[in-house]
């Protein structure tokens, strides 16, 4: 279905990322379909920054912010045409004149115009800002355009424009969210939620991974989400020591754990969820121990968010933490401080504490600023997720736990004077899993 018309936000961010470099050229292509197998197509998404400043989820298209001759500036966009062959099998498009209806550009071209009108758009430009190497063939094509555009001005002695990466400057807006942005995320935090706690209530042993991962898919969709907004993760067992275990096919036996990392993407805003509870009725003794040490991590690392903390500190506590749970487990033997400082634990957690959270499940924004990791702010998204994994193989590691593998991942904002936990409805408590 085609939309009547999007929010101000998205000519408001245009002009925000024109006004951080003004008299430049921004060029953002579109996502590209993918062939699957002949006449197949995986399910298209619009690339992120392409859809954060325009709202337009075409493929094929190009959007370009270009200097005007008296200092303001233009946003165009280029556009498949109408088509009604085409139309038929494909769905209707918007064509040049909707582009610039629903979408408040200034002008809209068809896509095949391209070439020639971007050279006019180059007239007032000092630099070009566009992301290289994500497509030889544009970047090439680009290449083309600006040497047409140097010999066109005659012998200057004038070099190529300038290339410049605009991915920090957009990550930097993308990074702190708005009220509409926000409310996007709670949407897919809430629905996301519920797919997990209908997982929680219908897993039963002998059921297969695939069966839970439906069930996920089904509550995320049936509530509005577009699509997941990553691979679900559905490991029972050993495979939650798996830690991008993707197969999700095996049956899942009583007595042990099912790790679920799954997030609904609504309208272009994802969630990113984990929760590890048992197949059968209760967590094993071995398995509550664990546990209870996650989820201690997880607590403590949430405690410390608001304005101005520093991320790397919440980290370094999070794992003091969790140092200290592993030694009192026997799973880390040794002084406190020097297994901290060796990062002993990294053997039974290797990932990060946790990452931005957005349109992207990893979002984008510099986590260091000047060499140093960057103080909190409100509007700021990001997971925390600690784990702990004993690999089935592992000698060293008391056979009672081995094969266990636990993540509890919540979704925080950063608010005026705290942070807000977007994902609480899913229950995190071992009394209310077991309930
Ligand atoms: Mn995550």
């Amino acid at each position: 279905m085609l939309k009547s018309s999007v929010s101000s936000e998205f000519k408001k961010r245009r002009k925000k990322l024109y006004s951080a470099d003004p008299g430049s050229v921004f060029i953002f292509p579109s996502a590209q379909e993918l062939l699957r197998n002949p006449d197949v197509y995986f399910n298209f998404r619009q690339e992120s920054n392409f859809y954060y400043l325009s709202g337009f989820d075409e493929p094929e298209s190009l959007l370009v912010l270009a200097p005007k001759e008296d200092g303001d500036f233009q946003s165009v966009l280029f556009v498949r045409e109408r088509n009604i062959e085409k139309e038929i099998w494909e769905g209707e498009r918007y064509g040049a004149d909707r582009a610039v209806s629903v979408f408040g550009m200034d002008s809209a071209f068809l896509v095949e115009e391209f070439d020639e009108k971007f050279l006019e758009l180059l007239a007032h430009a000092k630099k070009v800002y566009h992301r290289l190497g994500q497509s030889k063939d544009f970047d090439e094509r680009l290449m083309t355009l600006l040497e047409k555009k140097r010999a066109s001005v005659g012998r200057s002695g004038k070099g190529l424009l300038p290339i410049f990466d605009p991915s920090e400057a957009l990550g930097e807006m993308r990074l702190i969210k708005s009220e509409e942005e926000i409310s996007l995320l709670r949407k897919a935090a809430v629905i996301s939620a519920q797919a997990h706690v209908a997982a929680m209530k219908e897993t039963r042993p002998g059921m297969n991974e695939a069966e839970v991962e439906a069930l996920i898919d089904y509550v995320c969709r049936k509530n509005g989400c577009q699509r997941m907004g990553y691979g679900s993760i559905v490991a029972g067992g050993k495979n939650a020591t798996t830690l991008h275990y993707r197969a999700n096919n095996e049956k899942l036996e009583d007595g042990t754990l099912l790790l679920i990392d799954a997030g609904g993407e609504f309208d272009y805003y994802t969630a990113d969820i984990t929760r590890t509870f048992p197949v059968g009725k209760k967590f094993t003794e071995a398995q509550a121990e664990i546990y209870d040490l996650v989820l201690k991590v997880q607590k403590e690392a949430i405690s410390m968010v608001k304005p101005g903390a520093n991320y790397q500190e919440i980290t370094d506590r999070a794992f003091e933490v969790l140092t200290e749970g592993l030694i009192e487990l026997g799973l880390l033997k040794g002084n406190k401080k020097d297994l901290f400082e060796a990062k002993a634990y990294k053997r039974f957690c290797p990932h990060s504490l946790g990452h931005w959270l957005g349109m992207d499940v990893h979002d984008v924004g510099l986590y260091q600023k000047d060499g140093s990791s960057r103080p909190l702010e409100p509007g700021m998204v990001f997971t925390i997720e600690p784990g702990v994994y004993c690999q089935p193989g592992d000698q060293d590691v008391p056979e009672r736990y081995r094969n266990i593998g636990i993540r509890i991942e919540d979704n925080i904002l950063v608010t005026k004077d705290g942070s807000e936990v977007l994902t609480l409805n899913v229950p995190r408590e071992r009394a209310d899993i077991e309930n």
